[in-house]
């Protein structure tokens, strides 16, 4: 079987086809699209829980995976040749969201995204190892894998890399379904202001966050700032 990877750098927008639709949608491949050349490396990582975990409630699964995501991060990033600048990382606040899809009567989750500025050129092995730390720390945090968007103690997905594209057995980039979530979209657009801007126009992240939208910010909690 052929899989398909590529990566881009110009700053084009491209066009990507939707999750096993038939059409296309003309849609920008990342932030990088709005905030120039130094950024097209940021990659977003999305984090959603809903369910106790070996540590306590959804938030203190949060607040604990937090420091050792930095530091996967930060280590996988080392391993990578050649050695770049330093990245720094960027997180939303938390949100507590309404169930998207999966089973009926779950609990809301807390979710969050983190951005990863300065990361080396997208690179698709360098992301599978990346997915394999977070599906890492989705394990010690007792996630357990049943029916597709079952209720979970640990969700850590892959945004997007940069323009990075790629569809194989384990990886796909960008993660298809990210532009129709407003438990992604919510804490995007708390990050970065222009997210409708860099999503071509379409105010995704001001419907998330209007008096209409499921997602709701958490403010002021301790272990979150
Ligand atoms: N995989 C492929 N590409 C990726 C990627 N970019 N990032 C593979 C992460 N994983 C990727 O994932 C199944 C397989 O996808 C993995 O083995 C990996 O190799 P999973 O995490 O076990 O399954 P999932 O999370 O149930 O599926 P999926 O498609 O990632 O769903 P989502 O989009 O994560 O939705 N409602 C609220 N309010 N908040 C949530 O966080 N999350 C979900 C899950 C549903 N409803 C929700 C939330
Ligand atoms: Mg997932």
């Amino acid at each position: 079987m052929r899989y398909r990877c590529w990566w881009r750098w110009r700053r084009a927008s491209i066009r990507l086809q939707p999750w096993g639709g038939p059409g296309s949608i003309h849609v920008r491949a990342s932030l990088a699209d709005q905030t120039g050349p130094a950024a097209s490396t940021t990659l977003a990582i999305a984090l959603g829980a809903n369910l106790p975990g070996p540590v306590g409630s959804p938030l203190a699964t949060l607040i604990a995976v937090r420091p050792l995501l930095e530091a996967r991060v930060l280590e996988w990033h080392e391993s990578l040749p050649p050695p770049g600048e330093a990245v720094t990382l960027r997180w939303s606040p938390l949100f507590e969201t309404q169930p998207v899809g999966g089973p009926p009567g779950q609990p809301n989750y807390l979710n969050a995204v983190v951005l990863v500025d300065g990361p080396s050129p997208p690179h698709t092995t360098a992301a599978e190892a990346l997915l394999e730390q977070l599906q890492g720390l989705e394990q010690h945090f007792g996630r357990e894998r049943h029916e597709r968007w079952a209720p979970r103690s640990l969700d850590l997905d892959l945004l997007w890399w940069g323009d990075l594209r790629c569809q194989t057995p384990r990886l796909q980039l960008p993660h298809p379904l990210w532009r129709e979530r407003d438990f992604v979209l919510a804490p995007l657009a708390a990050l970065e202001a222009n997210l409708g801007a860099a999503l071509g126009g379409v105010a995704l992240g001001q419907a998330a966050l209007g008096p209409g939208g499921t997602a709701m910010a958490l403010t002021g909690r301790a272990g979150w700032p």
